[in-house]
């Protein structure tokens, strides 16, 4: 038996379509779905793709899109364009919540078509038992509403997998490690007792996007307590993030027992981020993906924010390799595509934990794992 090779690793499938990462939000946006190449170029460089099942994913459908999404918002993202977005009303406009965040691009629609086809598809690979994990971080668009874009989020590929998952799955956890609220999920699933939902992220009401998650949102009707929040401020550093992760998860694990677990792996976490300020290292982040694997649960693991596209790429490579239970060398391999953006260090592991304060005192920490542990009792009713 030759243990380089061991004989349980995971079945992992890849859903990727290098289509996604040609679109463009604009010059000054700061969603660059370009990261997704560079992700996937890392990706192939380290032999990965070797070992995994992969799927160039279609583009979800119409129908498959309204699952969740209203008809009348995915009418509508179908038929603006960049040239004709000024004949539309601006009471439309206003409705649909177009503006800065979500502005409209072109190709707008199929972009978002194929980053839900890729979760869809993910999802149906768990379903039928083909993949033990499937990946796509083209997804983990967190904030989309049924009829409404939200914070670069235009549809909710998210939810359209759980709903999907829902049909064969008596109970799913989706865990949301981005540092922004993953209220788009929240909300949808705010009434069931079907997807509990937790999320991670930067909080501050008036000054910090998009406002919600504190920790008294816990659910309503059938869904009371089976939503979870834990709001952090600036600076969290590697140890308090991934001690408060673990001694939430595995409770709430063992408590509320999932039969299949959708991870948001939002690259915005991670120190240096352009939109963010915690203090984590890409081995820390990496060590929360591996604890919630290490229960053996069927797992779709999506991607989400990050707005520094080197950090993006090297925590999501980082990422595939614990899914595949391979640990990737710190040197970056020789002549990848785009080496240059990985300088001066070359480095899959730079540190990014020197930049801020850690405005989370030990006691606030404690606070809030108490209240969440508290929240979590409830399920063993
Ligand atoms: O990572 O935006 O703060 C998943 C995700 O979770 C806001 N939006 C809203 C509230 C008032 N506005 C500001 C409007 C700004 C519009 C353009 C930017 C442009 C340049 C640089 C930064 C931003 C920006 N926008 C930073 N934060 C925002 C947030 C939305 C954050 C979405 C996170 C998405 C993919
Ligand atoms: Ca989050
Ligand atoms: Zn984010």
């Amino acid at each position: 038996l030759n243990n380089s090779h061991p004989i349980n690793k995971p079945r992992v499938s890849y859903h990727f379509n290098g289509n996604v990462s040609r679109y463009h939000y604009g010059v000054k946006h700061p969603m660059k779905p370009f990261r997704l190449m560079l992700t996937d170029h890392l990706v192939s460089s380290y032999g990965l793709h070797k070992i995994m099942d992969l799927y160039e994913t279609r583009k979800a459908t119409k129908e498959e899109l309204t699952d969740f999404h209203s008809k009348d918002y995915i009418d509508f993202l179908e038929k603006v364009t960049p040239e004709n977005t000024n004949k539309f009303p601006r009471g439309t406009l206003d409705t649909f919540n177009i503006g800065d965040d979500c502005p409209i691009f072109q190709g707008l629609y199929d972009y978002s078509a194929y980053y839900a086809g890729a979760s869809l598809d993910a999802s149906r690979k768990l379903i039928n038992g083909q993949s033990d994990i499937a990946i796509n971080w083209s997804g983990g668009l967190h904030h989309a509403k049924k009829s409404q874009p939200s914070g670069f989020c235009y549809v909710n590929d998210i939810v359209l997998a759980a709903l999907n998952l829902l049909r064969f799955h008596p109970r799913l956890l989706y865990i949301d490690i981005d540092l922004h609220h993953g209220d788009g999920v929240q909300e949808a699933f705010y009434t069931t007792d079907r997807v509990f939902t937790v999320s991670f992220h930067k909080y501050n009401k008036e000054l910090f996007f998009p406002g919600t998650g504190d920790v008294d949102e816990d659910g309503i009707d059938r869904g009371k307590h089976y939503a979870l929040n834990v709001p952090l401020q600036d600076g969290i550093d590697d140890d308090s993030y991934i001690n408060l992760f673990k001694s939430i998860i595995e409770p709430l694990i063992t408590s509320y027992r999932p039969t299949c677990i959708i991870l948001q792996c939002g690259a915005d976490s991670l120190g240096h981020d352009r939109l963010g300020a915690f203090n984590i290292n890409i081995k820390a982040h990496g060590e929360c993906a591996r604890f919630v694997k290490s229960f053996g649960l069927p797992m779709l693991v999506v991607g989400g924010g990050g707005y520094t596209p080197k950090n993006v790429s090297r925590l999501w490579t980082y990422e595939t390799g614990i899914m595949n239970d391979v640990l990737l060398n710190n040197e970056l391999p020789h002549g990848i595509p785009f080496r240059e953006n990985f300088g001066p260090d070359y480095s899959l592991n730079p540190v990014l934990d020197d930049l801020y304060e850690n405005k989370n005192p030990k006691k606030y920490l404690e606070d809030i794992r108490i209240r969440c542990l508290e929240n979590i009792r409830y399920l063993q009713g």
